[in-house]
């Protein structure tokens, strides 16, 4: 496919570009800086890529990008959510205008754009609850909001699915393109945590489910290099199984 990709000088963005170009797409990069980008990836890689400088808070511009360059999927990783619950960051307003734009190019072509967007693991449900992990354990709660104004869209006007990863770690520093895939395969659920392990613990009082949360945080600690791959090898195919939902994921050799 065609991929626009906004944000693509951030930690994830960065893998991506290359895990997109693993997996046959073409990219289009959306940068606040084209130099940047240029700076921080090899020139074998830059030089296959399309690169269009914007303000990803400018929903017509990312909508230009997308009709311009005849994309027929997005992929937004710019923002970065802030920690704290009483934190604020550019998050809300880069997802609001991408998503606008997103939806406002979707019009325009008469057929609405298949877009992964980012969170974390505090959207996905307690399994078996339909209590997000961040009532339990209160950060990164900006992504509480984007993902409503996710669920709030008529439908038919976005073909979204929100990745929500715990902590991502890199592989390696160095950005390059393998002709295959050498990294190990997440698995997904849809809504919830895969492979959740349960415990007694969830039934003490008040602190119980957030204990249980925090104790399995690490295990759901993933590479950048692996998410990288998950989306790219989903946008392989126009119809996903993770249209309109939020998808967990850990990694399967764990
Ligand atoms: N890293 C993790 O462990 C982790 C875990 C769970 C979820 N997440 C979520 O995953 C997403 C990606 O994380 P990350 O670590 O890759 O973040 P990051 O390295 O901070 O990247 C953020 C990107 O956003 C771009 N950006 C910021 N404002 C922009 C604007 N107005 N217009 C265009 N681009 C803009 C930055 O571009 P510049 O280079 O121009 O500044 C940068 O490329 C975030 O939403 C984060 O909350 C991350
Ligand atoms: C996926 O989530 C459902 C509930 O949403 C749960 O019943 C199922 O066990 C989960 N699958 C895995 C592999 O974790
Ligand atoms: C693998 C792992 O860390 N599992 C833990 C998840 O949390 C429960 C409850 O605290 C523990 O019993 C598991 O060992």
């Amino acid at each position: 496919m065609k991929v626009l990709l906004v944000g693509a000088t951030g930690n994830l963005g960065l893998r991506l570009v290359a895990a997109l170009l693993t997996h046959g797409h073409s990219v289009i990069a959306f940068v606040r800086s084209s130099n940047k980008l240029e700076s921080l990836l090899p020139a074998s890689v830059y030089s296959q890529i399309t690169v269009i400088q914007g303000d990803a808070k400018d929903p017509a511009s990312i909508k230009r990008a997308i009709l311009d360059a005849n994309c027929d999927a997005v992929v937004n990783t710019a923002g970065l959510a802030a920690l704290p619950p009483w934190g604020k960051s550019d998050l809300p307003a880069i997802f609001r205008a991408v998503l606008d734009g997103v939806r406002q190019a979707g019009v325009d072509r008469k057929k609405p754009l298949r877009t992964w967007f980012l969170a974390g693991l505090g959207v996905l449900h307690y399994p078996g609850s339909e209590s997000m992990l961040s009532n339990h354990i209160p950060i990164y709660l900006e992504h509480r909001q984007n993902l409503r104004l996710l669920r709030s869209l008529p439908p038919d006007t976005v073909d979204w699915s929100m990745l929500c990863p715990g902590t991502m770690t890199p592989e390696s520093s160095d950005i390059n393109v393998p002709a295959k895939s050498q990294h190990g395969k997440l698995l997904g659920n849809a809504t919830t945590p895969p492979s959740w392990h349960d415990s007694w613990m969830k039934y003490i009082p008040l602190i119980g489910k957030s204990l249980v949360c925090a104790i399995n945080a690490s295990r759901y600690t993933t590479t950048l290099e692996q998410n990288a791959d998950f989306i790219a090898s989903d946008l392989e195919t126009y119809e996903s199984r993770w249209s309109g939902t939020t998808v967990g994921i850990i990694d399967g050799s764990k």
